[in-house]
């Protein structure tokens, strides 16, 4: 009876042509009240020990005629898409799609261009973790514990710590900490740049945000003065903005420089005659700067009376804003294509 049904399905699926039929005989045999189901419902009339060898048939039979099924199914769905292959009208000359192309974050393009102007004179590009101690952070920094400099950059600490030495762990909150690490792992002297992501735990606006890119700068070597700093960031800046570019230096405080800088630039709007950029001033706020402090130089294990020099750090996110006339710093992370498709 089970090889009889076997054999008389699968010669109709054998003729069958079209999906509908396909579905009409399947309904007819493994359906809810087809002939395959309703010959497995039997099995509670058949004595005790000829049960197992009934369900066993009834359920090969079935696994053989939905494996059938299944690959008619596929025979049918193939033709047909065949057909319409070939029957279809095609325009080889209709326009295709324009498939979507991504393009290179403004962050990203000044930083490549940063590195390139830095590389061309002489520097390496250095990274470091982004997870630092507070060791690194701040005390390698001639940053003690509660010294109020610390307050000057608030801080995302991590509920975990580096080890004893190194203290707790901290969302770094400049680029500073890879001086030390480099001159650890390098010694003297050196020429490094080092762009990277820093944090810092403060309320956002315009022109602050939680996460942003500084670039820091680092040379070491013998008889080096500040004049070698006002000459590289002059030349770095011209050749960034493509146009002269002065630099100007004023006292300022960092805990590990000595002395310490802030470094302004001609405005590049007035050329420094004086505009609503410049706050008519004709210098834009650039960057801390300064003579690195021998604490630092001696915790980077280098010697403070062999070697000698600067280090800088400029907020590159600001340095793109005012590239590319953007007024709000938050737009840069924003992922909004209104705003990125303009780069
Ligand atoms: C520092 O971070 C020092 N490490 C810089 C330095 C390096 C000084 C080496 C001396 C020697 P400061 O906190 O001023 O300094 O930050 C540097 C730059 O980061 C600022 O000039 C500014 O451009 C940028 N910056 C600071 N806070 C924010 C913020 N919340 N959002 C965006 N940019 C910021």
């Amino acid at each position: 009876m089970l090889d009889k049904l076997i054999k008389k399905t699968l010669g109709e699926l054998a003729k069958i042509n079209s999906l509908e039929e396909l579905q009409d005989l399947e309904v007819k045999i493994l359906g809810r009240k087809g002939a395959l189901t309703n010959h497995l419902r039997g099995i509670k009339d058949v004595p005790g020990e000829e049960k197992k060898a009934y369900g066993e048939n009834a359920n090969k039979a079935k696994k053989t005629l939905e494996e059938a099924f299944d690959q008619k199914k596929s025979e049918l769905k193939e033709a047909a898409l065949n057909s319409q292959l070939t029957t279809e009208n095609f325009d080889l000359s209709e326009p295709g799609i324009k498939p979507e192309i991504g393009h290179i974050h403004p962050l990203s393009k000044v930083q490549w261009e940063v590195e390139n102007i830095f590389s061309q004179m002489g520097f390496s590009i250095m990274d470091g973790p982004e997870v630092e101690s507070e060791y690194y952070n701040f005390e390698g920094l001639n940053i003690p514990k509660h010294h109020p400099a610390r307050d000057m950059q608030d801080t995302f600490f991590l509920d975990k710590e580096a080890d004893k030495k190194h203290g707790r762990l901290v969302l770094r909150t400049h680029t500073s900490p890879v001086q030390i690490r480099t001159m650890e792992k390098y010694g003297a002297p050196l020429r490094i740049i080092i762009p990277g992501r820093v944090f810092r735990y403060e309320a956002t606006d315009a022109s602050h945000d939680t996460t942003f890119d500084q670039v820091e700068g680092m040379l070491i070597d013998k008889d080096i003065s500040l004049s070698h700093l006002k000459g590289i960031l002059q030349e770095f800046l011209t050749r960034l903005f493509q146009k002269e570019v002065k630099v100007r230096l004023r006292p300022g405080y960092f805990p590990f420089v000595e002395p310490g800088l802030e470094v302004d630039f001609s405005c590049l709007l007035c050329g420094g005659e004086g505009c609503r950029v410049c706050k008519n001033t004709g210098w834009l706020e650039f960057m801390g700067a300064g003579m690195i402090h021998k604490n630092v130089l001696k915790a980077g294990g280098v010697d403070p009376k062999k070697y000698q020099g600067w280090a800088f750090g400029f907020g590159l996110t600001r340095l793109v804003m005012m590239r590319y006339g953007i007024d709000d710093i938050r737009l840069l992370k924003s992922a909004d294509p209104r705003f990125l498709t303009q780069f």
